[in-house]
């Protein structure tokens, strides 16, 4: 059976690669088999060994200066060429083979979810049994319109590739526990969610209806977001039961070192 794939994706900053590396310690150590994918070919930490790097493919630096790009249109270059490599880079992966694959993705969230390329990569890469984790930042989230915003982000990321979702609150340890109070109570009840946008601009017209609240509520999963902590591993088992329940329906594939669970 193929993989499950994990894409962690979000805006820059929210937590993208720690989270890979934390869910990845976290499998390991439950004795799950995880294999890590770096997909952003502009990462420059040096420290983080994924077991497949996109950068072995192609280099952002490189693009950048061969064409005398910026930082953005090289990602954008460099989004075609990954295009146009990955069966090798799924060759390797089909080799490696793991149960589970974690992938990060490259920084800004529309180099990701607005190319083309990026959905044949997906789908060339891992196929069907692919699930996108969209992380919400903390300093983003805690505020009404933001948690809006994401949520609106959210549901166009996952209207651009089509495959399940789960929205993920990163960096959980950061909140205050009267802002997670807050923010979950919006996930909870999408009324106290409009009316904390209304009291955050009074006299301002936000331009939300509740019409827009109530097309949120009625896409279901995608409004409740799941707390996670790369810090702590809070969360990181709910994320796994979470892909485990998307994909198996609740069943568990064996641990590693047991057979996998049948086709
Ligand atoms: N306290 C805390 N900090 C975190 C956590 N996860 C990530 N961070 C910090 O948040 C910052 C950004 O984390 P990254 O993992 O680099 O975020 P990213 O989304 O991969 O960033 P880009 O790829 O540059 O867009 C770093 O300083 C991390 O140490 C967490 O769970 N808790
Ligand atoms: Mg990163």
């Amino acid at each position: 059976m193929d993989p499950i794939a994990i894409y962690f994706t979000g805006t820059a900053g929210a937590g993208k690669t720690t989270i890979t590396r934390a869910f990845h310690d976290w499998m390991e150590e439950s004795g799950y088999d995880a294999l890590t994918v770096n997909l952003d070919p502009g990462m420059e930490e040096p420290g983080y060994e994924a077991n497949i790097d996109i950068r072995d493919w192609v280099k952002l630096s490189e693009i950048q200066s061969e064409h005398g790009l910026g930082p953005n249109g090289a990602q954008i270059a460099a989004s075609d060429v990954i295009a146009l490599k990955i069966y090798e880079v799924r060759e390797e992966l089909e080799r490696l083979n793991g149960d589970y694959v974690l992938i990060d993705t490259p920084g800004q969230v529309e180099l990701f979810a607005f190319r083309e390329s990026s959905r044949a990569i997906v789908e060339a890469l891992t196929g069907e049994r692919s699930l996108i984790a969209f992380l919400f930042d903390p300093a983003l989230a805690k505020s009404p319109g933001g948690f809006v915003s994401l949520l609106l982000l959210s549901a166009t990321v996952q209207f651009r590739f089509g495959l399940p979702l789960i929205n993920v609150l990163s960096k959980a340890d950061l909140l205050r526990p009267e802002d997670r109070q807050r923010v979950q109570q919006w996930g909870e009840e999408p009324f106290a969610l409009y009316e904390a946008v209304g009291d955050e601009s009074p006299g301002r017209d936000t331009g939300l209806s509740l019409e827009l609240f109530r097309a949120l509520e009625s896409i279901g999963p995608l409004w409740q977001p799941l707390f996670t902590s790369a810090e702590s591993h809070t969360g990181l088992e709910d994320l796994y039961a979470t892909a485990q329940k998307v994909f198996s329906g609740g069943e568990d594939l064996e641990k590693s070192g047991g057979t996998n669970a049948p086709d």
